[in-house]
Order: structure tokens, then sequence, then C-alpha cells
């Protein structure tokens, strides 16, 4: 079931919140910083914890990564790490696909019942809202449609900020 939402990440109670955060994972700017301040600084040690896979490198863009909530009403926190956008013609499309398919397993691993989106790359990372709208719906929309029970039970929030973002995600969702 997909439901959107105009609101804030941080105060969501779902089993796992996405974070659009960045390679190092270890806060920054917009939804990332909102809910490092709203999980506690236990975040920030949990995160540090997450092995580099290079250096200054927890979470190559397109994957994902999983810590607890701590403070947080949601469980876990699934950090994603969308692309910085160009024009459309450097791999973002399917780096943003895959930051949505695999939080969407990570959290189907970890016996999620319902996951909430930010709209990830759309701030700071300067992906056009429209076309990383489409993306998300899609990708959303196959996972729930997939042969596997577990996943089509799942409850995906979109968590717009915005009244426009919302208007953006509701015209494509019917
Ligand atoms: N709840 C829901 N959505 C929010 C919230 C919130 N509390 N705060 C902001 N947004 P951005 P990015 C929306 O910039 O573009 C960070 O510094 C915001 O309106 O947070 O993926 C990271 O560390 C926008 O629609 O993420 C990375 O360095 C959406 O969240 C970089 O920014 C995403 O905006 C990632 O950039």
């Amino acid at each position: 079931m997909i439901k959107i939402i105009q609101g804030d990440m941080t105060a969501l109670e779902v089993d796992a919140i996405v974070n659009a955060a960045n390679q190092v994972m270890l806060g920054g700017g917009g939804v990332d910083s909102a809910i490092h301040r709203a999980a506690g600084p236990e975040l920030y040690k949990a995160c540090l914890k997450v092995p580099e896979v290079r250096p200054g490198v927890r979470c190559p863009t397109g994957e994902a990564r999983i810590t607890p909530g701590f403070r947080l009403p949601a469980k876990f926190v699934i950090h994603t790490v969308g692309p910085v956008y160009r024009d459309g013609l450097h791999g973002e499309p399917e780096k943003l696909a895959a930051c949505y398919r695999n939080s969407l397993a990570l959290a189907a691993e970890n016996g999620c019942k319902s996951i909430a989106f930010p709209c990830i790359s759309t701030g700071i990372y300067g992906y056009p809202k429209e076309e990383a709208a489409k993306i998300a719906v899609r990708e959303v929309k196959a996972f729930l449609a997939a042969k596997n029970a577990e996943a089509a039970k799942m409850e995906v929030v979109f968590c717009c900020f915005s009244e426009r973002d919302a208007k953006v995600y509701n015209s494509l969702v019917q």
C-alpha cells in the first residue's frame, strides 16, 4: 500500500525511515541533519561503526545501510545515498532507482512492515522533483507488485516536506 503524507520524517511511527544521506554517512544538512538531531548522538556512533568500503565511503551512491532508530519513533534508519544531479545523462536515474530498490530490500530483510521515504536527491543534490518522483513511484509500485508476499504487504509512505512535493506524488499515485 502506498501512502502520501506532508510532514516531517522524524515524527513518523513506521518501522523504518529512509535517510537521504551522503557517502560518508556521518550526517549533513537537510533531512539527514533532522534525522540525526532527532535520533540523538547514538545514531552518529552507530554510523561510525558502519565499515568503510573505501576511504570516506560507508555507503556508495545507490546503496543502502541500516542502523537502529534510537530516539526516533522509527525502529530503524535506512541510510541511502542519492545521486548528485548533473543533467540526467550521468547515470542519475539508475542510481536513484537503486536507492529505492535497495532500501526496500533492506527493509524487507529486517522484517519491516512499514517504511517512509523522503524525496531523495531533490534537495541539496538538485534532482528535478517531477523526474525523481516518477522514478520513486515506479520503483515502489514494482516492489509492491512482486510475488514475494512479505513485500506486497508493506506499507510505503512518501513523506513530502512541501505541499508542492505532495501534489506531485498525488498526481502520480492513483
Ligand atoms: N522530513 C521530510 N523531508 C525533509 C525533511 C524532514 N525533516 N527535511 C528536508 N526534507 P535533502 P538530498 C526534504 O537536501 O537532496 C545532506 O546534507 C527536502 O525538502 O535533505 O538527497 C546529506 O548529508 C527534500 O525534498 O537531501 C547529503 O549530503 C528532501 O528532503 C545531501 O544533503 C531531500 O533533500 C543529500 O541531498
